[in-house]
């Protein structure tokens, strides 16, 4: 396997493959390389909000991951940025970075650039797949001379680059240009293509249509010559326009994943579709004859809709690694800052923290946890071992850098039966978390963390959780609360929340909190529920930032356990 590492010696950079030198860091630029100087410095102070371990480019504005893939020992990853401004515009490229660990990335030179008429105005999002023989392929969206969104090829230039820094645009582009009755601004992003048991290839391209949002789907004998399908693999008349959609199987008794193109009994199908602002999905079976998706229940349009992540978190796509057969995700976490704060910042957007992503045993919904590599950046461990939370009490984590932390807390609550009633049928749960807030005592909870918190509170976001009694069954309640994470105006503040399907008589209640300067990813019930917020506190930042447990519920709660690390700071582009 091909082993390369990019080496920082002095002022001087080289690239070496298999321990020996190939090239000099040409790929970087002058200033690249001043920037990478200036990386292995802590946050600067003036800088409060850029994070430690999240992917993000050196500067300038970066949207939806694009085409994921391992291949030959490397994990890619090319992303939406535009070069020229902190702010979204046109000409958007495809930039590109690659890792060993999905961790530490360095940039490499854009993948694709405008520069064809068929991608005049910017290149957009798509995916890569491997052809037999390990042949990997872009398609993606171009934006063309007339704003028309059509479908592109592109190709390695040199498949034994084991960093397939430069692509070829294929001369016969475009491939699927917008189809009768589809608007020209509604046909986009291509995903990965699997092949169906018949050996042609399919592929599905998001769209609205009729006042259906929509996956219409493509096949081909050889991955150039598309044909529509009559019928889009899977249409909803409760959604807008689907961007970025993805369709993937995921094995029914495995946390393992498996080829996009795997379609037998052992898997289901999982449809997403990116309907602005939130990454929705539904769980299914794919009939390959009839080329339909047939979900276990439609999208209703409500907030029981399932979402990939309850907060910011959107454009997410998935690919196998077939390194570690694991199936992992990507999203792009926006800002919540104005545009004037991102201009000022000089960038805006993060790459979620990668997760590997499976079904749930009860076969209803995907379970997400962030890749097992993370874990090599924790250091500092302080733990916690049986602590009870009396009602009203706030007990500081420390001896861990809190604004750049990972937290695993597990809560039992020993007196169930005395939880409040709650018929969750009609209640959105974004809505409850809003309404009662951390401040608001109920029963049990709410309990859970302050992160980025000044030590006299006035600033923090909290993390909690409530539990309810329902009908024969508990309800669990997971909040993210960023009302008071900021006394800087501006900012969307937006409570998310959503519900945990766990039953706290059979498991603790859950929390695996990652702090990363302005951003927050909370994964609740063991990866079952997923809220992703940005905050950018004035005060809590750096070694200002303090973290604590807490419980305003009447019933006490005990911590059976919490692990807490620092987190070292990841070579970032
Ligand atoms: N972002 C891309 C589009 C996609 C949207 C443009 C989703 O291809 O639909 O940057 O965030």
């Amino acid at each position: 396997m091909d082993k390369s590492l990019l080496l920082f010696v002095g002022i001087s950079c080289f690239l070496l493959i298999n321990g020996v030198k190939v090239e000099d860091c040409d790929f970087l630029t002058e200033t690249d390389n001043t920037r990478f100087q200036l990386f292995q410095a802590s946050v600067p102070e003036e800088q409060p909000y850029r994070t430690a371990y999240h992917f993000q480019p050196p500067k300038n504005w970066l949207n939806d991951p694009n085409g994921p893939m391992y291949y030959n020992g490397v994990y890619h990853l090319f992303y939406q940025h535009n070069p020229h401004s902190a702010l979204f515009g046109d000409g958007m490229v495809w930039a590109h970075s690659a890792s060993y660990d999905l961790i530490n990335w360095f940039s490499l030179d854009h993948a694709l650039v405008p520069s064809e008429p068929f991608d005049a105005i910017s290149c957009w999002s798509g995916s890569v797949t491997i052809l037999p023989g390990n042949k990997p392929v872009i398609l993606y969206t171009g934006i063309d001379a007339n704003y028309n969104q059509v479908q592109n090829l592109a190709t390695p230039k040199n498949r034994s680059d084991p960093l397939l820094i430069e692509w070829v645009k294929y001369s016969g582009n475009p491939l699927m240009t917008p189809p009768k009755g589809v608007d020209g601004d509604n046909f986009r992003d291509p995903t990965t293509a699997w092949q169906g048991p018949d050996g042609t290839w399919k592929v599905v391209i998001g769209s609205y249509s009729n006042n259906q949002g929509m996956a219409i789907l493509y096949q081909s004998e050889d991955f150039v010559h598309w044909t529509m399908h009559r019928d889009p693999l899977y249409s909803a008349s409760k959604t807008q326009m689907w961007e970025c959609p993805d369709f993937f199987p995921v094995s029914i008794n495995s946390t393992n994943g498996v080829d996009t193109s795997v379609a037998n009994p052992s898997v289901r199908h999982v449809m997403k579709a990116s309907v602005n602002p939130h990454d929705y999905y539904i769980v299914g079976t794919y009939d390959t004859e009839q080329e339909k998706f047939l979900p276990d229940a439609d999208f209703t349009g409500t907030s029981s809709d399932l979402r990939i992540d309850y907060g910011k978190f959107y454009a997410s796509k998935t690919f196998f690694d077939s390194k570690r057969n694991r199936r992992i995700l990507w999203a792009w976490v926006n800002e919540s800052d104005s545009s004037e704060d991102d201009i000022q910042k000089g960038w805006s957007g993060l790459q979620a923290i990668p997760r590997q992503i499976w079904l749930d045993r009860a076969g209803k919904q995907l379970v997400q946890w962030p890749v097992e590599e993370l874990n090599n950046l924790r250091d500092n461990q302080v733990y916690v071992y049986g602590k009870q939370l009396e009602s009203g009490s706030v007990f500081e984590v420390s001896g861990i850098t809190a604004s750049q932390a990972d937290i695993e807390i597990n809560f039992e609550l020993p007196k169930l039966e005395e939880a409040e009633f709650m018929d969750t049928i009609l209640v959105d749960p974004q809505l409850i978390c809003d309404r009662q807030d951390s401040s608001v005592t109920g029963k049990y909870g709410p309990f859970g963390l302050l992160a980025l918190a000044t030590k006299d509170l006035t600033e923090q976001t909290a993390v909690f959780f409530r539990v309810f009694r329902g009908d024969n069954r508990y309800v669990v309640l997971m909040c993210s609360e960023q009302k008071r994470s900021s006394l800087r105006d501006n900012l969307d503040k937006t409570t998310y929340g959503a519900f945990v399907d766990i039953d706290p008589r059979q498991e603790m209640v859950s929390l695996r909190t990652l702090i990363d300067h302005s951003i927050i990813e909370s994964f609740g019930g063991e990866g079952r529920t997923c809220i992703t917020a940005r905050v950018y506190p004035k005060l809590a930042i750096n070694n200002e930032a303090h973290l604590f447990a807490f419980n305003n519920g009447t019933l006490s709660v005990t911590i059976s356990s919490l692990h807490a690390w620092s987190m070292n700071k990841a070579r970032v582009n």
